[in-house]
Order: C-alpha cells, then structure tokens, then sequence
C-alpha cells in the first residue's frame, strides 16, 4: 500500500510527517512529527486507493512544552470529525466515527501551544468486523 504524509512545515527531517505514522510512540525527538514554529499546524495522510477506517489514536508529542489539544479531522469525502481531549503527555487520546472510505485524512491542529507543536503518533485503525457476533449465530444453528 503506497502512501504519503504531507504537513504545513516539519522542524527537520528528524521531525517529519512521516514520523506520526511510524508505529513508535512517545520517543521524543526520535519518532515525532514536530512543526517548524507553528501553535496550530496541520498534518494528512494520502493512500493511492481508497481505505476503509473508522477510529484514530492520538499521541501528542510527550513533551510537555507543545501541545496538539484538538482540531478538525477531515477527509477526502469532505466530511469532518472534530478532536479534543487529547493530553499533553502522550498518552493515547481515541477518536471513532462512522466507517470512512477515504483516500485521504487530514488533522488541522486548532488551539495548540507551544514552540513546535506536532504529534507522536496518530494511528489508523480499519474497522473491526464482529467476531463475536458470528459466534452466537453459530450457536443458535447448533441449538436448532
Ligand atoms: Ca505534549
């Protein structure tokens, strides 16, 4: 799956957009999208082929001079979701919605403070199809 991350500026490239899509959290300065001197940057993911996902965890950098509290998710589909609550020290924030398929998904960070405001991580999670579900069914049949 080919994909790319874009954002309004990264601090260097030790700081760049991908980094919030690397799968390791709360390492600072070594696994984190930071900003060049932005309070309220912005961040997207684009995939070649629509994907299918309908929850996001949030991971602000753990530092905690900057800080993303929230902002506006928005996707290819032009439908939006609104972000806050997420903590300034890292820990996970999630945040689910109706299934999306999408080619892309972009974080407008509104409210931010701090020197280089960014995001450890902002995982993608597709929808989780019941498992759970499909075992009562089975059960019923076996009862009958
Ligand atoms: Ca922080």
């Amino acid at each position: 799956m080919d994909r790319r991350s874009y954002a309004s500026s990264y601090f260097n490239d030790n700081y760049s957009p991908g980094k919030a899509f690397d799968g390791i959290i709360g390492q600072s300065g070594s696994s984190e999208w930071a900003s060049k001197g932005e309070q309220d940057p912005w961040i997207q993911l684009n995939w070649e082929t629509n994907q299918t996902f309908n929850k996001i965890i949030f991971h602000d950098r753990p530092n905690l001079d900057d800080w993303a509290p929230g902002g506006t998710l928005t996707f290819s589909d032009e439908s939006t979701v609104t972000v806050s609550g997420i903590p300034n020290d890292g820990s996970a924030y999630t945040v689910t919605f109706p299934d999306k398929s999408v080619t892309w998904v972009k974080f407008q960070v509104s409210g931010g403070s701090g020197p280089n405001v960014g995001l450890s991580e902002m995982k993608i999670f597709a929808p989780v199809h019941p498992a759970a579900e499909t075992s009562v069914l089975e059960t019923e049949t076996v009862k009958n």
